[in-house]
């Protein structure tokens, strides 16, 4: 988990005056808890490419075709991967993706920097995911704070009940729990049900990882889960839009 030392924050690029400056983050921000809490479908569909799992997972699809075929099957909202070492994605695919669709845009990043919160707005995100497990309480606390200045949505992914009870404060909007187990790679929906318990009812739950079907949806809603985040049962298809209307 030391990928946190690996994230390229190109602060230079682009100064934080400028970020502010543009169009994207002027606009008004639509929450994907809120989007969550009255939906009954729950999914947030994701893009992307290849995974330190799986590698190639997709390199055809444009993210702007999967986005409206998210967008038309029903999600809720998108997840887009922008770490390019690991993903394969970049800042572009939330611009391009942002281009494409109304519905919530989720920032999928190892954000360790306010300014990667100053960057997701600029570049169209609603939503900004932070991580428990590479992030310390005061980390955890400053950044989820200045997102909702940002009026960015907060989700905050945990893997056990020690990152959970580490994590759990106000300035959180979902809580997400990443059933693949990030040092064997191994899923178990196992990982939901136990820890839905300790979330307290004013976070949205949101399950994560290795969904592949509509059972395991129908499985997980009874722990109290109304956020399904899926990607590669989507993306490997041909169409990923089309395998997200199933
Ligand atoms: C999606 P899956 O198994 O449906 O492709 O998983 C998503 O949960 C996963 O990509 C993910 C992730 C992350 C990726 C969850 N947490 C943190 C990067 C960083």
């Amino acid at each position: 988990l030391d990928k946190r030392k690996e994230v390229d924050l190109k602060k230079s690029i682009i100064p934080v005056s400028q970020l502010e400056a543009s169009v994207l983050f002027q606009r008004p921000t639509v929450s994907l808890a809120n989007a969550l809490r009255s939906s009954n479908s729950g999914i947030i569909a994701e893009h992307k490419r290849r995974s330190p799992s799986k590698s190639v997972i997709n390199q055809n699809n444009s993210v702007a075709d999967v986005a409206v075929g998210y967008e038309k099957a029903g999600a809720c909202g998108m997840s887009v991967l922008t770490d390019g070492k690991y993903f394969g994605g970049s800042l572009d695919d939330l611009l391009l993706a942002r281009a494409s669709v109304q519905m919530p845009l989720l920032r999928k990043e190892f954000i360790i920097d306010e300014y990667q919160l100053l960057e997701a707005k600029a570049y169209g995100a609603d939503v900004i995911l932070l991580i428990a497990a590479i992030l310390t309480r005061a980390e955890i606390k400053a950044l989820s704070e200045f997102a909702k200045q940002l009026r960015l949505d907060v989700l905050l992914e945990v893997h056990d009940e020690d990152e959970l009870q580490k994590s759990i404060m106000p300035s959180l909007d979902m809580l997400g729990v990443n059933n693949r187990n990030l040092k064997t790679f191994e899923v178990s929906l196992d990982t939901s049900k136990t820890l839905s318990k300790l979330i307290p009812d004013d976070f949205v739950k949101v399950s994560e990882s290795g969904i592949s079907s509509i059972e395991a949806i129908q499985e997980l809603k009874p722990y109290g889960y109304q956020g399904f985040l899926i990607g590669e049962n989507f993306m490997k298809s041909d169409n990923p839009g089309q395998s997200a209307l199933q």
